[in-house]
C-alpha cells in the first residue's frame, strides 16, 4: 500500500502568532524581524505584505521602502516557541507518527488512517480546523506518498491550503513546476540548470542520470530521484537519538598531545559516521575530558550551520581541547566528543551548492568503503598513530564506548 505522508506548515508563522494576539494586525501588511530603521532582515511577512513583494530574508530597509504602511514588529521567540509546542501537541493527537522539522513544520505519517477519518483528506481538514479553533493560526497541508512530494504540495497550496497528490501522480504533479520548487535546489543549482536549458522539474527527471552526476556529483542522483517523485525517507519518530557521542578511557592516564589528538580524531570519525547514517546534521559539538583526579569538564561550541563531516567535528573538538588544556595540565583519564542539536540537512542550506556538501560526499564515500572493509580500512594520518598505542586490536581498536542519549 502506498504511504500517505502529510507535510504541515503554518502560514506566515511569526506574523500569524502576532496577529492572533493582536486582532488589530489581522488582514494587514505585517513584518516580524525588527524596526525598519535598524539593520536586519525580514523573518516573516504576512501575505498582505507579500503582495508588495516582501519576503523572508529581505533587508528591512528595502521592505520599508516597498511597503511603508506595514507594521514592523521586533518579535519575541518565547511566544513562537509556545505556539509551536501547542501546534505539535495538536498534531500528536492525530497520529503518533510525527516528525517535527522546525517550529512551524512537521511530517505526519497518516498511512492507514483512512478508516478513522473517512479519508486522509478529511483528516487534514480536521487538523486544519483544530489549529484554527485553538491557536487562531492557519496551516497548509500537502499529502502524498513521500516527504518530498508532500512538502512541495503544501508549499504550493499556501496560504490556507490543502493539496493531495494521488498515488501514481507524483511525477506528473511535479513535472510542470519550476525547478526552484524542489527542496534542495538553491540559487546556484538553479542557475546551473537554467544554463543547461532546464527550467521545470519534469526536465530534470528526463535528464540522463550521468549528465546530472557529472554536474552535481553524488547529489545528482538525489536530484533525479526527487524530481521523479521518488523519496524513501521515513517519518522519523521522536525517540531517535537527540545526541551522539563517543568516549574512551585510556589504559594509562596521558598528557601526550598527539595521543589525545589522535584519539579525538578517531572518536570524531565514529561520531560523524553515525551522524551521517542517521541522515542528520549537528549544530552543537561537545568535548568531554576527565582528568586523572576524576574532575570532569565539558566544553561546547555551536556551529552557525548544521554539519556532519568528520573534519568539522574534529576541528571543533581540537579547538576546544586546546583551550581546555593549558600547558602543564594534569594527565587525562578520559576523552570524549559528542554532537547534539541535530537537524535535518538542507532546509535553509543549499543542499547541492555548499563546499560542506562536497566534504559530506567524500565522507559518505569513506563510509561506504568502511562498511564493506571495516572501519580501519581507511585511516587518516592522525589515527594511524593509534596502531602503535593499541597494537593488539584490529578493527575499531575496541576503545570507544557508545552512548546514545535520548
Ligand atoms: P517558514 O515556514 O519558511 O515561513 P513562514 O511561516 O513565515 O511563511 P510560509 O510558511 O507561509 O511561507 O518559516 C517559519 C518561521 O521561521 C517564520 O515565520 C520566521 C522564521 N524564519 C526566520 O526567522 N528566518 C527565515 O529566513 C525564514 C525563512 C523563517
Ligand atoms: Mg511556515
Amino acid at each position: 500500500m502506498a504511504r500517505r505522508i502529510m507535510h504541515i506548515d503554518l502560514d506566515a508563522f511569526f506574523v500569524s502568532v502576532e496577529q492572533a494576539l493582536n486582532p488589530e494586525l489581522r488582514g494587514k501588511p505585517v513584518v516580524v524581524g525588527g524596526r525598519p530603521d535598524r539593520r536586519g532582515v525580514v523573518a516573516s511577512a504576512s501575505y498582505e505584505a507579500r503582495a508588495f513583494g516582501l519576503h523572508a530574508g529581505m533587508p528591512l530597509s528595502t521592505a520599508c521602502r516597498l511597503c511603508p504602511q506595514a507594521t514592523f514588529i521586533e518579535g519575541s521567540f518565547p511566544k513562537y516557541r509556545h505556539a509551536s509546542q501547542k501546534f505539535m501537541a495538536i498534531l500528536a493527537d492525530f497520529s503518533p507518527f510525527l516528525e517535527s522539522v522546525s517550529l512551524d513544520e512537521a511530517y505526519l505519517d497518516a498511512t492507514g488512517f483512512e478508516s478513522i477519518y473517512g479519508s486522509i483528506h478529511q483528516m487534514a481538514i480536521a487538523i486544519k480546523q483544530r489549529i484554527k479553533d485553538e491557536l487562531e493560526l492557519c496551516a497548509s497541508i500537502g499529502i502524498a506518498s513521500s516527504k518530498v512530494v508532500a512538502k512541495v504540495a503544501s508549499e504550493l497550496s499556501k496560504p490556507d491550503g490543502l493539496l493531495e497528490v494521488a498515488d501514481g501522480e507524483e511525477r506528473s504533479f511535479l513535472a510542470p513546476l519550476p525547478i526552484a520548487r524542489l527542496p534542495g535546489i538553491g540559487k546556484k543549482t538553479e542557475r546551473i540548470l537554467n544554463g543547461l536549458g532546464i527550467n521545470t522539474i519534469g526536465e530534470i527527471s528526463s535528464m540522463p542520470l550521468d549528465a546530472l552526476k557529472s554536474h552535481f556529483g553524488a547529489s545528482g542522483e538525489l536530484l533525479h530521484r526527487y524530481a521523479s517523485g521518488i523519496d524513501d525517507r521515513e517519518v522519523k519518530l521522536p525517540g531517535a537519538a537527540k545526541s551522539i557521542s563517543r568516549e574512551t578511557t585510556f589504559g594509562k592516564d596521558t598528557k601526550d598531545r598527539s595521543q589525545l589528538e589522535a584519539t579525538l580524531r578517531y572518536l570524531s570519525e565514529r561520531v560523524g559516521s553515525e551522524l551521517r547514517q542517521r541522515g542528520k546534521q549537528a549544530k552543537c559539538i561537545t568535548l568531554k575530558l576527565r582528568y586523572a583526579d576524576f574532575t570532569t569538564i565539558t566544553r561546547h561550541h555551536t556551529l552557525r550551520q548544521g554539519n556532519n563531516t568528520d573534519q568539522t567535528i574534529f576541528d571543533t573538538g581540537l579547538q576546544l581541547l586546546r583551550k581546555a588544556l593549558p600547558p602543564g595540565n594534569q594527565p587525562v583519564r578520559l576523552i570524549g566528543i559528542g554532537v547534539s542539536n541535530l537537524i535535518e540537512p538542507g532546509r535553509q542550506l543549499d543542499m547541492l551548492d555548499s563546499s560542506a556538501q562536497r566534504l559530506e560526499q567524500l565522507n559518505r564515500a569513506i563510509d561506504r568503503i568502511r562498511k564493506k572493509y571495516g572501519f580501519t580500512a581507511i585511516q587518516t594520518g592522525r589515527t594511524l598513530l593509534l596502531k602503535d598505542i593499541f597494537p593488539e586490536t584490529g578493527e575499531g581498536y575496541t576503545l570507544q564506548t557508545p552512548s546514545l542519549s535520548r
